[in-house]
């Protein structure tokens, strides 16, 4: 028998969340774990995870403004604090896209527009449904883009994790997304699809480009992303378990705990570019373009500069936000964050630790990374990266003020983020996992 989610910890017990039907379950969990010292288990159990449609996903109100958005008090400073200059910042949420039928987007997972597409939002569903609506606030309708449920395992973390429109979709029609199949227990795949102009895309145009066994249903990554430079880079976690039972995340002749890049235009499947920093390194998949991740669930690209924002889910402690360059070791499971964790010598030459990391107080326990904020309608936010966490609901920002990051309070949110979206223009969405949008305004 599979252990259960009583032997785990408050961080562990929330990746199980992502996969619960409703918050109050899980807060319910968090709270029989309160004290759990720190075993692993495995959370590839089939008794409790079994995901089912949100129940009554009505709109939730507008998040109460935060009246002061001082720090926010359970983020855990990297480096010295420094007085916040933006307490002159007054932000709230607001429904976006709230005509949609209720409950047409349960298991939100991800908002994307596709590129030449500035009329439409695409919505990433965990069961693995993409479905697409008209990018105004009085769209009525949502239409299925893509179905594969058939064939979509959803059970504990699995599910349909990821979406990346191929650079020039308007020409090709080309997108590719990363789910959990049906083989065991759900191998990680990336697979091709063609867009011909009638939906709801046609599952015969589905072409296998990478897949990865698994060994645990949890620590799967999720996110995709083109790059700057063309490529498509695939965030992998650490196969699951808990504090790498599988030893994946220095293990270089792996593609898991990694972050990978390669080449989907130059050679079928695809090529690993010459670029990538391990070619010719027989001591690893020369796909690696990073490598020591626990579980990259949540990353995206700065879509101004090309800056590579990779929140990394921590263990028992520490949520970590890290900026990767190409060949970084990110440390895990020698280090959680910058705290030593399965390490004797608790060396850190060689690796590359978080910019930003705030430790599991006040319900925080599970980083669900952003976006760079590249929008016009709030100026304050330019150029600063916004995230949440899921468990406590906070929306956040981290900016670097001189050389020192610093992190504070958006919005105390009464939900459960399991994604964030951007558009074309630049601005962040926050998601509901029930299924709700908001859009990020003054008050
Ligand atoms: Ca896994
Ligand atoms: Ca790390």
């Amino acid at each position: 028998m599979s252990k259960l989610t009583i032997t785990g910890c408050p961080n562990q017990a929330l990746e199980i969340c992502r996969a619960a039907p409703g918050f109050a379950a899980c807060t319910l969990s968090l709270l029989i774990l309160a004290g759990c010292g720190g075993n692993d288990y495995g959370s590839d159990n089939s008794n409790s995870l079994q995901p089912s449609p949100v129940s009554s996903p009505q709109p939730t109100p507008v998040a109460s403004p935060t009246a002061n958005p001082e720090p926010a008090p359970t983020t855990t400073p990297t480096t010295a604090p420094t007085p916040i200059s933006g307490a002159e910042l007054s932000l709230s949420l607001q429904p976006a896209f709230n005509q949609l039928p209720a409950q047409s987007l349960p298991g939100l997972f991800g908002l994307f527009q596709a590129p030449g597409d500035a009329d439409h939002w695409y919505a990433l569903l965990r069961s693995g449904r993409i479905v697409r609506f008209e990018n105004s606030d009085a769209a009525k309708t949502v239409e299925v883009f893509l179905d594969i449920e058939s064939i979509t395992r959803t059970r504990s973390e699995m599910g349909l994790l990821g979406l990346a429109f191929h650079p020039q979709f308007a020409s090709n029609g080309a997108f590719f997304i990363y789910y959990s199949d049906d083989r065991s227990e759900g191998d990680s795949t990336i697979a091709r699809f063609t867009f011909d102009g009638s939906l709801p895309v046609s599952n015969a145009t589905q072409a296998p480009i990478l897949s990865v066994a698994q060994p645990a249903a949890n620590h799967n990554g999720g996110s995709i992303a083109f790059g700057p430079d063309g490529y498509l880079y695939i965030g992998f976690g650490d196969g699951g378990g808990g504090g790498d039972t599988y030893n994946h995340g220095q293990n270089t002749q792996s593609l898991l705990a990694a972050m990978l890049r390669i080449d989907v235009d130059s050679s079928s499947p695809y090529a690993v570019p010459e670029s990538n920093p391990f070619v010719g390194n027989s001591d690893f998949r020369e796909e690696i373009f990073a490598y020591g991740l626990r579980n990259p669930f949540r990353w995206s690209f700065d879509m101004e500069n090309g800056d590579l924002w990779v929140a990394d889910v921590g263990q028992n402690r520490l949520e970590e936000i890290n900026l990767v360059d190409s060949g970084d070791n990110l440390g895990w499971p020698i280090m959680e964050a910058s705290s030593c964790f399965n390490s004797d010598s608790c060396d850190t030459d060689g690796l590359t630790l978080p910019v930003w990391e705030y430790a599991h107080n006040d319900g925080a326990c599970s980083v669900t990374g952003g976006f760079v904020y590249r929008g016009s309608s709030i100026p304050a936010l330019q150029g600063q990266y916004i995230y949440a966490d899921y468990c406590n609901g906070q929306v956040l920002r981290l900016r670097k003020e001189g050389e020192v990051y610093q992190s504070d309070l958006i919005v105390d949110f009464d939900a459960s983020v399991a994604g964030l979206g951007q558009g074309l223009a630049g601005e962040v969405f926050i998601l509901d996992f029930s299924g709700n949008i908001y859009r990020i305004v003054n008050q």
